[in-house]
Parts: structure tokens; C-alpha cells; sequence
């Protein structure tokens, strides 16, 4: 069974308690349980881990390395600032789904650019706590496609 990392960084742990009307009412913990229980559903193995340090997140990404098949990353705003995380995951060579609760491309100009993109399988973005599971769909079937494990 592959196994799949969602890695969620700086802020996201107040998810659900503050601005719902961007992102939504969902909790951290919810989502986290979400991805666990679609993960059952599409036969794969899902961890979480979230941290607001940037090097907490480089060092989950290199750990990834060996432990899970493929990662999906929601970076929030290092998004569009982190050279670091950006060079972790092409360090790596794992499959990297970015994901996005909200449309990060209808929103300011500074969150239209990721340093995550060129280096991701592709991005999902703007459907709030949805945005996971597509992604886990899409990285799943990647997987699979791949074959191995
Ligand atoms: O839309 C997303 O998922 C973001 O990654 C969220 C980041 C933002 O900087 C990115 O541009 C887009 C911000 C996460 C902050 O999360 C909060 C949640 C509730 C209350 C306050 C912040």
C-alpha cells in the first residue's frame, strides 16, 4: 500500500477558529482526519504533520525520503517566499502535490507565486478542504500509474 505525507505548514493549525470566511470552518484536526479516512477509502496509507517552523518542515520532507511514497504540501505562505522548501523537495524526488484551500491565484498579487509549482506534480487550489482529498485522488493515481508498491 503507498503511503502519503500531509504536510501542512505556518498558521493552517488555526484553521477553522479564525477567518472562516476564507478558510472555512473546518479544523486542522478534521482535516487531518479527513485525509486519513479518504486515504481507507482509496487504499493508501496517509500520515499528517504540521509545524509554523520552516526548518521543522525541510526536515519532515527530507524524512519523507524512504518513509512515504509521495507528499502532499500545503506550505501556506512559505509558499511564496521558501527558495529552502523548494530545493528540499527537489532534493528528495518524491511527488509533490500542492495543495491550497483557497484560490491563491484570485487572491493578492504576492500569493500568485509559488516556489513550490516548478518543482510539484501539480497544484490544487480553491475548493477549501476539498483541495486535500482531489489531491489525494491525483497523487494516489499517480502512484498507481507508476506502479511499484
Ligand atoms: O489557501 C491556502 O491554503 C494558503 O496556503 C493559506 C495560507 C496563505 O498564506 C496562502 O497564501 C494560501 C495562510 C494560512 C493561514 O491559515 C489561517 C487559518 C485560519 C485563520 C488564520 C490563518
Amino acid at each position: 500500500m503507498h503511503s502519503i505525507l500531509v504536510l501542512n505548514g505556518p498558521n493552517l493549525n488555526l484553521l477553522g477558529t479564525r477567518q472562516p470566511e476564507v478558510y472555512g470552518h473546518t479544523t486542522l484536526q478534521m482535516l487531518e482526519d479527513q485525509c486519513v479516512a479518504h486515504g481507507k477509502t482509496i487504499g493508501v496509507t496517509v500520515e499528517t504533520f504540521q509545524s509554523n517552523h520552516e526548518g521543522a518542515l525541510i526536515d519532515a520532507i527530507h524524512a519523507a525520503r524512504g518513509a512515504h511514497d509521495g507528499i502532499i504540501l500545503n506550505a501556506g505562505a512559505y509558499s511564496h517566499s521558501s527558495i529552502a522548501l523548494m530545493d528540499a523537495i527537489s532534493s528528495v524526488q518524491l511527488p509533490v502535490v500542492e495543495v491550497h484551500m483557497s484560490n491563491i491565484h484570485a487572491r493578492e498579487s504576492f500569493r500568485h507565486r509559488s516556489y513550490i509549482a516548478p518543482v510539484a506534480l501539480g497544484q490544487i487550489c480553491g475548493f477549501g478542504a476539498r483541495s486535500y482529498v482531489l489531491a489525494l485522488d491525483a497523487l494516489a493515481a499517480h502512484l498507481r500509474e507508476k506502479g511499484g508498491a
